[in-house]
């Protein structure tokens, strides 16, 4: 199965989506702006996570045009009264929600900005590939506003709360090796080799047995935020979850057996 959805719009949308047999690769389609995140791509992400195309199994998510996003779309922004500042926050947190816990294993490519806003879409996405284009940044302190968009809760759990609130004072830029040493990305490779690394390592994913992929997105993240007592339950009914159904016995006989295991 590959196809691009909606192709006939597809130039006008500010987000692309095309399957290739069990992953769907995700664009960012606003080059000429850095991919910052208007309202219209914000839903375009929360409309694809709230009802995935069937038979996918893994995401890879990029910005088309060397950027990944350069966050918020600072032109949208009009004064704001503190309401309308909350319920726009909360809309975020729902779409990283969804992408982070949604279920779907997302891969992203990490190129050019990953700032502000577009760190935390990044920080939503389960593992990140950097091209060493890419420059890490939270630029909000230096615009005069807080992150809105979960970086408090994700960016800091990545790199600590006292490394994400140098970040913010300072408004200083991480480079992509730095990104490596701190895990705001996973793998560093070649100029132009991202996407190729992601959908090997989406393809890879996606070979795992479903229930395990979900979780390990669900239950690792969670158990995070539990006392140790309660994780160690919670790891314990994960894995009765996991080791008693067929997927199970396949991964079994496929290693006695010496071949590669197929999931359902
Ligand atoms: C934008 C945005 C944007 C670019 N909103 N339009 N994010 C930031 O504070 C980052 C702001 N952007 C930048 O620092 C730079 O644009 C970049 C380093 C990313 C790229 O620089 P460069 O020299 O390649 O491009 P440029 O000339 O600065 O920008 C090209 C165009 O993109 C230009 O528009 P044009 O009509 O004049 O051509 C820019 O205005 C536009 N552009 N970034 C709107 N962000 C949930 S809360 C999250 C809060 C935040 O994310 S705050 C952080 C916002």
């Amino acid at each position: 199965m590959n196809s691009t959805v909606d192709s006939a719009a597809s130039e006008d949308r500010a987000m692309l989506v095309e399957i290739r047999d069990t992953i769907a690769i995700l664009s960012f389609n606003r080059p000429d702006k850095r991919n910052a995140i208007n309202d219209a791509l914000l839903e375009e992400l929360r409309t694809f996570f709230a009802k995935p195309p069937k038979g996918v199994r893994a995401v890879v998510l990029q910005g088309l045009g060397g950027h990944f996003s350069a966050g918020l779309d600072l032109s949208e922004q009009s004064r704001r009264e503190p309401e309308q500042v909350l319920y726009h926050s909360r809309s975020w947190h729902s779409v990283m929600e969804a992408m982070q816990f949604g279920g779907l294993p997302i891969v992203s490519v990490l190129t050019g900005a990953v700032m502000g806003g577009g760190l935390e879409i990044a920080a939503a996405t389960h593992v990140r590939v950097s091209e060493p284009s890419a420059m890490f940044q939270l630029p909000e302190g230096k615009r005069g506003i807080f992150v809105g968009g979960g970086a408090t809760v994700r960016v800091g759990r990545i790199i600590g709360p006292d490394r994400m609130t140098e970040m913010m004072l300072t408004g200083r830029r991480y480079d992509a090796q730095d990104g490596l040493r701190l895990g705001l990305s996973h793998y560093l490779v070649e100029p132009g080799e991202g996407l190729a690394r992601a959908l090997e390592l989406a393809a890879e994913i996606a070979s795992n047995a479903t229930l395990v992929n979900y979780l390990i997105i669900q239950a690792i993240s969670r158990i995070d935020d539990m006392s140790r007592a309660d994780g160690l339950f919670a790891e314990s009914l994960s894995a009765a979850l996991s080791q008693s159904g067929a997927d199970a016995l396949e991964g079994l006989n496929a290693f006695l057996e010496k071949r590669k295991p197929r999931f359902g």
